[in-house]
Order: structure tokens, then sequence, then C-alpha cells
């Protein structure tokens, strides 16, 4: 049959085509219905644009009824989504130009594309349009003829692909199937119950993982309604969350919402979940939350390779600190270093298989063997133990990441933009604890013998490079870097010494 995560969606969705799907804080909602006629007036566009099944385009736009038609409608004309940040610098765009060898890339209106710059990256043919209405794309989609044939595709067909950082410094492209994407969406929309009485409050991104995948696809099988925010606004989303039944967010958003003084049971009323992922949850906001809004937080784990892999209970105690247990169809292990099984409370690698598991990253076939085990499992990088009850609970991270805001860092990319200032010998890039984000980014710096490069120096070289939130938020100067006795550096000593600072 025809596999076509589009067919599954829109099967669901239009059961009711008249209801809201995404009502904006002002102005009128977009009905499923219409949200189907815009997608398949953007597929229309796609085709006459030369995008043929397999297709890339990449997006980077900002978030709106027309980012979402745009993914639908690469979803029908079969074509493979390749969603950005928008907070991306040009030389990261150019790395992922490069990389995904679109025949289209999409950006916001506002934010002008070099053809020059585009070209010397890339082979392919490359048109910047925009896809708000005022864009040329929107123009277009409202003068074509819609192409409502969705495109036949087999399970195991690429529908997107997302970059995450990489530990080598080198952004990876995780490849995501239809079966991927298919088999997480509808195991979530079952697990945490969402119905098309539902209300989702919408204000986390559209180009990452958890804003574009679990929370529309999961509203969308629902024929739920999203109550859809541009951007998390603490203030606003309280204000909405009247109107909500249900909120996904990243802990940030929650730690936002408390720190609003008047904050509490009665703005949630309405509200039956609250879901928290992408970043660990602390204990502590956890059970400030209970008490402040009679709200247990519902976390759970993912990952843009995996989708979701783990969630506390719909029903059921939710323990704070874990993530709960491994979702009905997926397979959670914790491993040792000699690849044996983890003795429960025993800290380990989390692994996971199942049909939400990505089968690779894009154009590195050789990293197959470092990243999967030889009976499918994926190695996360994560730390954890299972307890007697089968809950997971991370503890920490073997991969050297930094999390912050729900947004993932390597601090490899840093550093190799900052060794390549002229005067800085060498330098290591740690995460340390920080109430709004959950961890922010210190960069501790050699200088070169007789240098006297200054931290506005190294600001204005990361400036150029990275966006906004890969920014170091404190530059350190020492003489030399702590390091063990095989002459690695021992970030977790610098963590302990600027934490406590
Ligand atoms: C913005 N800034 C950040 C940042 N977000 N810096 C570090 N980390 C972040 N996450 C920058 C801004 O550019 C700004 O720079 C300054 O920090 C202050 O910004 P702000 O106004 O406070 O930020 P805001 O726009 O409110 O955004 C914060 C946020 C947002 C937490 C609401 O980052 C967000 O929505 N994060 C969610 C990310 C997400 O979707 N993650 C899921 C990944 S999928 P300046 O120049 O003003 O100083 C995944 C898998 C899974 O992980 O399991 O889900
Ligand atoms: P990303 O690569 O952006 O998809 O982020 C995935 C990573 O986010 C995971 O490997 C975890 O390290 C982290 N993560 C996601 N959800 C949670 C959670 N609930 N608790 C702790 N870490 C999480």
């Amino acid at each position: 049959g025809d596999a076509n995560l589009y067919r599954l969606l829109s099967g669901r969705f239009l059961q009711e085509p008249d209801r809201p799907a995404l009502i904006p804080p002002e102005g009128p909602a977009t009905t499923w219905r219409q949200l189907d006629e815009l997608a398949a007036r953007f597929a229309a566009v796609l085709h006459a644009r030369g995008v043929a099944p397999g297709d890339r385009v990449v997006a980077q736009v900002e978030k709106s009824v027309g980012a979402v038609a745009l993914y639908l409608g690469c979803l029908r004309a079969g074509a493979v989504f390749v969603p950005l940040n928008t907070a991306y610098t040009e030389a990261e765009v150019a790395y992922f130009l490069g990389s995904a060898e679109p025949r289209l890339f999409v950006r916001s209106k506002g934010a002008a594309w070099s053809r020059g710059d585009a070209a010397s990256g890339n082979a392919t043919r490359l048109e910047v349009l925009g896809c708000d209405e005022a864009s040329p794309l929107w123009a277009a989609a409202l003068r074509t003829v819609p192409r409502h044939q969705v495109e036949a595709r087999a399970a195991d067909d690429l529908a997107a692909i997302v970059y995450t950082s990489g530990t080598t410094g080198v952004s990876k492209g995780a490849m995501l199937t239809h079966r991927n994407l298919a088999s997480n969406a509808l195991t979530l929309c079952e697990l945490w119950g969402f119905t098309r009485d539902d209300v989702l409050l919408h204000a986390l991104p559209t180009y990452h993982v958890h804003g574009l995948f679990v929370a529309l696809h999961v509203a969308m099988l629902a024929g739920a309604s999203m109550l859809f925010l541009p951007r998390f606004d603490a203030v606003q989303v309280r204000g909405l969350l009247a109107q909500a039944t249900t909120l996904m967010g990243v802990p940030t958003f929650y730690t936002r919402l408390l720190a609003l003084p008047e904050f509490g049971r009665a703005d949630c009323k309405g509200m039956r979940l609250f879901v928290s992922g992408s970043a660990p949850l602390s204990a502590e906001t956890h059970r400030e939350f209970e008490a402040r809004t009679g709200h247990c937080i519902l976390e759970r784990y993912g990952m843009t390779e995996t989708g979701m892999i783990a969630s506390n209970p719909l029903h059921g105690e939710r323990v704070a600190g874990t993530v709960g247990f491994a979702l009905p169809d997926v397979d959670v292990r914790v491993v040792r270093p000699d690849g044996s099984l983890a003795a429960m409370g025993e800290t380990g690698v989390v692994e996971v298989r199942g049909p939400n598991v990505f089968p690779g990253y894009w154009r590195m076939p050789e990293r197959k063997a470092e990243d999967f085990r030889g009976d499918g499992f994926f190695v996360t990088g994560d730390l954890g133990f299972l307890d007697g009850e089968g809950r997971l609970e991370l503890v920490g991270r073997a991969k050297d990441l930094v999390i912050s805001g729900g947004l993932n860092i390597y601090p490899k990319e840093i550093e190799e933009v900052l060794d390549a200032v002229p005067g800085v010998l060498e330098s290591a890039v740690v995460g340390i604890p920080d109430a709004d984000f959950g961890e922010a980014l210190v960069a501790v710096v050699v200088r070169a013998p007789g240098s006297s490069a200054t931290a506005s120096q190294l600001e204005e070289a990361v400036r150029a490079r990275l966006a906004r939130f890969k920014h170091p938020r404190r530059y350190e100067f020492v003489p030399e870097l702590p390091r063990n006795a095989m002459g690695k550096v021992q970030k977790n000593l610098l963590r302990q010494r600027y934490a406590a600072a």
C-alpha cells in the first residue's frame, strides 16, 4: 500500500474538515480543509518548479501557516522536507545546502540569499521563495491549480532530513522515513489520549522535531485544534491556557511560567495535560509546578534520530526526574561499555530500536557501524538506568552535548571557530547550569604566547559563523586547560569551576 504520511494524517484530520486546525492569537483560524487545500497548492508550485519525489526542499522559514502548508505540500509531492532553524547564519546555511543538495530552497521574506553564494556550494538549481502571505510562493500557490494527488511513497522512503549538530563539529542530517514519523505519531496520539476536543497550545518552533513532528502530527491525527503562536512568550501563553487543553514545551517554558508570580491553578482550569521534553526537567520544577497548579507535568524523552523513545504515563504515576517507560512499540535497553546489558539500577548507555528509529545519517554510510549495533539498536549517547518497574531515568550524557533552552549544541563546533581566531592556542566550551535555559555556554580560552586576543574579538568571530543560541555567554582566559593522563581536556573540572563562579 501507499505509506505516504500525508495519507495517514489527512485521512484523520479531514474527517471533520471544517473544524479549526491552526488558530492564531489574532485573526481567523485556518480549517483543516483550508490547510489541505493550501498544501495541494504548494504541492502544485513545487511540482511546477521541478520538485520530483525524493528531491529535497530546504526550508528556513518563520513559523507560520505557510510553513505548515509548505511541509504538508512537500509530503504530498513526495519531496524530502529539510527544515532549518531561522537563527542559522549564512555560513551554517551554506553547509546545509551543500549537504542536502535541494531542488528548492525556501526562505522567509526579508532574509535574502545571494544566488552566487548558493551556487558556489551547490550544483542544484536554487530558487528563493518566501512562504508567508506576501511572498511569491504564496502568490504562485493562489494562482495555480491545486495538485490534489498524493505521491505514492514506500514506508522506507524519506519524508524529512533533520540536521543535528555532531560530536565532530560537523552537522549530520538524520534521515527520517514515512514509517519513522507515522509510527511515532500514532503511538503518541494514542498514549497521550488526544481527541478532536483537544486544543494544543503550540508555542514551539516548527523547525525541530518537537514542534514539527511531535506536536503537529499528534494534533493532526486527532483532528485537534492548535492555538498557533509564532514563539513562546510566557505572559501570552499564560493568558491563552484558558482556551487550551494541552501544552507541549521544553523545560524553559515551565520555568518561565513559574517565574510569573501570579501563575497558578486558576490559569490551568481547562487544561488536561502538560508535556515536557527535549531537555531534562528538574525534579524541583516538576514539584513546584504541581504545587502551584495541581498538574503533574508528563515528561517524555526523545531525539531527532529516533523521535520519541519513552514517556511517563497518561494514567498512573508520573515520577519526577524520570522519563517513564519505553513507548509500546519501542525497545529500550541500557548497556555497559563492553556491550553487555546493565543490571537494574546500573547506569549505562541508552540504546533504542523500533519503527521510530532512523535508518542513518544523510550521505554518511560509514557512520552506521559506529551508531548502530549489529542487532539494529541505535546508540543514543545518553546515560541512564532502568528502575525495578522499567522506568528510565537519565543521569547524563556520554556525548559532549550541551542543551540550552531545548536546543542541542556540540561544543566542538564552537571550539573550532574559537581556535581559528588568531592568537588563540586552544579552547574548551562547556555547559554550566542556567536557571532559564537549563544550561549555558562558557568558553575557556588559552591565548598563544604574546597574544592579546580579547573576548570581543572572539565574540565577533562567533557572531559571523554561528547562530545566536550557540554563542558562549562568558569567556574565561586561562594559562592552560586541565588535562587527564591521556591528554584529554577534563571538561568536568571546567564545569565545576565555572558553575561555582
Ligand atoms: C534564544 N536564544 C537562546 C535560545 N533561544 N540562547 C540559548 N539557547 C536558546 N534555546 C537567544 C536569543 O537569540 C536571544 O539573543 C537571547 O538568547 C534571549 O532570547 P529570549 O528572548 O530569552 O529567547 P526566546 O525567543 O524566548 O527563546 C527561548 C526558548 C526557545 C526557550 C523559548 O529557544 C525555544 O522555543 N526553544 C525550544 C527549542 C526546541 O524546539 N527544541 C526541541 C528540539 S527537538 P540576544 O541576541 O537577544 O541576546 C529535540 C528532540 C526532543 O530535542 O526530544 O524533543
Ligand atoms: P536532539 O538531538 O536535538 O533531538 O536532542 C536529543 C537529546 O535531547 C537526547 O539525546 C537527550 O540528551 C535530550 N533529551 C530529550 N528529552 C529529554 C528529557 N526528557 N530529559 C533529558 N534529556 C532529554
